[in-house]
């Protein structure tokens, strides 16, 4: 059913359906990729799901079900189709203290759209189905199957099934459910009569697959364009419209513009915390319309004046096929304006995307990433400060570019990367990632190299977590004490040199001459390579703007 399904690889820590993996080696090509802790197989999965829009499996025996659920969360706040696979209990032995067995299932509900046990072997064929129908449908997300048995013996018995899959769900989205006529043509009636309007664009357009028609339509409409962190590369960073990412870890020109707009149009948003700035960005109350493939999510934090429930391409291509170009004179002295909060951004922030230090500007790393990223990279992010770094500076140069990042899990981005590289082997893999970032996962380094998942990973090593400086420095009323560092910096270490112990390159790269050469260099490999970028400890990034 998996290779039906076109699963190509499964991330894993054994011993769990061993009898599938069996039948897996004898009658497919699916790479069952072992891992160092079922966390990191869970991010691996949900990088080679966000990567390729296939539904990313990951597997676990009981005693390792609950690091797989913590590694599910991600994918939960991001909406990824993931699909978890764990043993589980016997109603033969349950409640008499197995070895290894607590009840797991509980601890998968808040981060799961399904959560199920498979207790009887005839059932496997229409759970596996339901999993993939419930993963991939309206906003994707994680879904778990239990199979009878802390290692999932149940696959070892037999019974007569039959073991058709559908297709239509091997890939997000199965369907594009289109706008009703008239809820459309009132967004778009306020969309081109308004004179300042901006369209925030999420995660949801990069999973329909709507950018060329998101894209089609600020150009004829001539309306900016701010997208989430999850929705960075719905638009290039360098296309005139685009504004940036807006919210908490976002760039100065997406807040101000969406903060002067007379209207805001949310597609495929949830509208949360970090995409509005803890909604200061734009402030409750601006007139807003929304579209979103979930009814329950229209209107959910700002009180719109219109919302249309459909599939985000869908619902772009129908605006425009029905959209009036000549409405977009009205907004000349507004693009104007988003041209001018660009230019002062990069008038602003040049010194420091371009900054000789050393060590080594953090910003000075987008930048160079910036230049050098392949134009069919995939762009792997993790959280923190890392998040801050890329979401404001990097600039996407072209719409065949993708960027995943983490939804707020440190450590996520290294695995997400092998998972990405996984589902998209010809495709460069670069990963940014802090160094505590990296230190959560660096076992899977000998993953990365045993099973040939050749990404580039950039680590902006500043021997600490120091996003969390900031912090510290109010806790301590602004004079952190001598131990405070204790709190948020590690030894000194060189991650290059860790890698080509692992089997891995490894580059260390202390002048910002040398970051350009040493990607060149990765990006020409054909191992697994750790980039160790030695930066400054002082470099904090922007906050947000209001
Ligand atoms: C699982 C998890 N635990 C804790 C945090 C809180 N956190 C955010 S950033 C950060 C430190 C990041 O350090 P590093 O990756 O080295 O990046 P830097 O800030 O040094 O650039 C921490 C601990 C988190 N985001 N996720
Ligand atoms: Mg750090």
């Amino acid at each position: 059913m998996l290779a039906g399904y076109g699963v190509t690889h499964v991330f894993m820590v054994p011993a769990v359906l061993r009898r599938t993996f069996a039948e897996m080696e004898r009658r497919t090509n699916i790479a069952r990729i072992h891992c160092h802790g079922e966390k990191s197989a869970a991010y691996m999965a949900d990088g080679y799901a966000r990567a390729s829009g296939k539904p990313g499996i990951c597997m676990a025996q009981v005693i390792g079900a609950l690091n797989l659920a913590a590694g599910l969360r991600d994918a939960c706040l991001a909406h990824s189709p993931v699909i978890a696979m764990t043993g589980g209990r016997d109603p033969k032995t349950k409640f008499r203290r197995v070895y290894q067995e607590v009840d797991d299932v509980p601890a998968f509900e808040p981060i799961t759209k399904m959560n199920v046990t498979i207790d009887d072997v005839t059932r496997i064929p229409d759970m596996v189905r339901q999993a993939f129908r419930t993963a991939t449908t309206g906003a994707p997300g994680p879904v778990h199957l239990q199979f009878r048995g802390n290692e999932g013996q149940i696959d070892a018995e037999e019974a007569e099934m039959e073991s058709f899959v559908e297709p239509q769900f091997a890939h997000v989205p199965p369907f594009r459910p289109a706008p009703e006529q008239k809820h459309m043509q009132a967004a778009l009636d306020l969309l081109q009569k308004a004179v300042r309007p901006i369209i925030v664009a999420g995660g949801g357009v990069r999973a329909s697959g709507g950018q060329p028609e998101l894209i089609a339509l600020a150009e004829a409409l001539q309306i900016p364009v701010v997208t989430s962190l999850n929705g960075k590369d719905n638009i290039p960073g360098v296309h005139p419209l685009s504004a940036g990412v807006v919210g908490s870890y976002s760039r100065e020109s997406a807040n101000r513009a969406v903060n002067r707009a007379d209207l805001v149009c949310f597609i495929g948003t949830e509208t949360g915390g970090m995409t509005t700035h803890f909604w200061a960005v734009p402030k409750i109350g601006t007139p807003a319309i929304q579209i979103d493939i979930e009814a329950e999510a229209l209107g959910r934090n700002y009180p719109l004046a219109a919302s249309v429930l459909g599939d985000a391409k869908a619902v772009l291509a129908s605006m425009l096929a029905a959209a009036d170009k000549t409405s977009s004179k009205r907004r000349e002295s507004w693009i104007e304006e988003i041209a001018a909060l660009r230019a002062d951004w990069y008038a602003k922030y040049n010194p420091l995307l371009e900054s000789t230090g050393v060590p080594i500007h953090p910003a000075r790393i987008c930048h160079e990433l910036t230049r050098h990223v392949p134009d069919d990279a995939i762009v792997v992010v993790d959280t923190g400060h890392a998040g801050m770094w890329m979401g404001g500076m990097y600039d996407l140069r072209a719409p065949s570019q993708s960027y995943i990042r983490s939804a707020g899990h440190l450590g996520w981005a290294f695995p997400a990367g092998l998972g990405a590289k996984a589902a998209c082997p010809q495709r460069p893999v670069v990963v940014f990632t802090g160094d505590a970032g990296f230190w959560y996962h660096i076992g899977e380094v000998e993953t990365a190299v045993r099973w040939k998942l050749n990404s580039v990973t950039v680590v902006n090593n500043n021997d600490g977590g120091n996003q969390s400086k900031r912090g510290f420095d109010r806790a301590y009323g602004g004079e952190q004490t001598e131990q405070a560092r204790e709190l948020w910096t590690y030894s000194k270490m060189n991650f290059a040199r860790l890698a080509e112990d692992m089997g891995a390159i490894g580059i260390r790269v202390e002048a910002p001459s040398e970051i350009a050469p040493a990607l060149a260099r990765a990006l020409a490999a054909d191992r697994p390579v750790i980039i160790d970028v030695v930066t400054d400890i002082g470099a904090l990034a922007p906050t947000a703007v209001t």
